[in-house]
């Protein structure tokens, strides 16, 4: 369903077995180099959801290589396989042949390939949330793709003025695919609720919301 120009969600993309697939990923990649974490914010206080990153480590309010902010490592590479991942999920969401027309979020013609360098792997647990915000650290307008497993949540699609209204509220479930591309690419959104217990076991996630976005960071390679 298109929720707003270029803002498209795919309820159940995801099968159960690649679920499962990407829940034992991120559970290795929780475990380092850098560890999954509560981000700590300028202001001094912390993050509720927990993050690990791919490829380029974020951190409030820029991507590094090296996690600056927790141990100093090296962040984990990005796995082809996960481009391969994201490039399935534009064609699915903007129809097939887009995976190669994405340079204007979907909506190019000169055949520019998406192309992810890092991922944001995000862990809710009951109690987490992620305040209205806008993606504004790439350099590039390529789509997020956005993967959601576990707990269902409220997520909020605002608008790219303001955080507030206008805003649609979505039901995320786990297996479900969002892609933001287009004018939906830095809209102001965020997570106002988990809803504990209505995850699928069978996915792997005993507890809990897992995300993970793909970007291009447009950063030199
Ligand atoms: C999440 N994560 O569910 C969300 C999904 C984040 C974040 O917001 O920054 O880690 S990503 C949703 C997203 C990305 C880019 C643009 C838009 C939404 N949008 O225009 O609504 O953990
Ligand atoms: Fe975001």
């Amino acid at each position: 369903a298109e929720v707003a120009p270029g803002a498209v969600h795919v309820p159940g993309w995801l099968s159960v077995e690649r679920r499962r697939e990407l829940v034992e990923a991120c559970r290795a990649w929780a475990r380092g180099p850098v560890p999954l974490r509560h981000t700590a914010l300028p202001g001094g206080g912390v993050m509720s959801v927990q993050t690990v990153c791919l490829g380029w480590h974020w951190l409030p309010y820029r991507y590094s290589r090296t996690a600056d902010d927790v141990n100093g490592a090296p962040v984990a590479p990005f796995p082809g396989w996960l481009g391969d991942l994201g490039r399935e999920a534009v064609a699915a969401a903007y129809g097939e042949g887009a995976e190669g027309e994405v340079e204007a979020g979907g909506a190019g013609t000169d055949g520019v390939r998406y192309a992810p360098d890092a991922a944001l792997v995000n862990f809710y647990d009951g109690d987490a949330r992620m305040g209205m915000h806008q993606d504004r650290e790439e350099r590039s307008s390529a789509p997020v793709v956005s993967l959601s497993i576990g707990d269902s949540c409220l997520f909020r699609f605002g608008n790219t003025e303001s955080r507030g209204r206008p805003y649609t509220d979505v039901l995320l479930e786990s297996g479900d695919l969002f892609v933001f591309g287009g004018p939906s690419r830095f809209a102001y959104h965020g997570v106002p609720k988990v809803y504990p217990g209505t995850g699928d076991p069978e996915s792997g996630m005993r507890a809990g919301r897992l995300n993970l976005t793909l970007r291009e960071t447009g950063l030199p390679g």
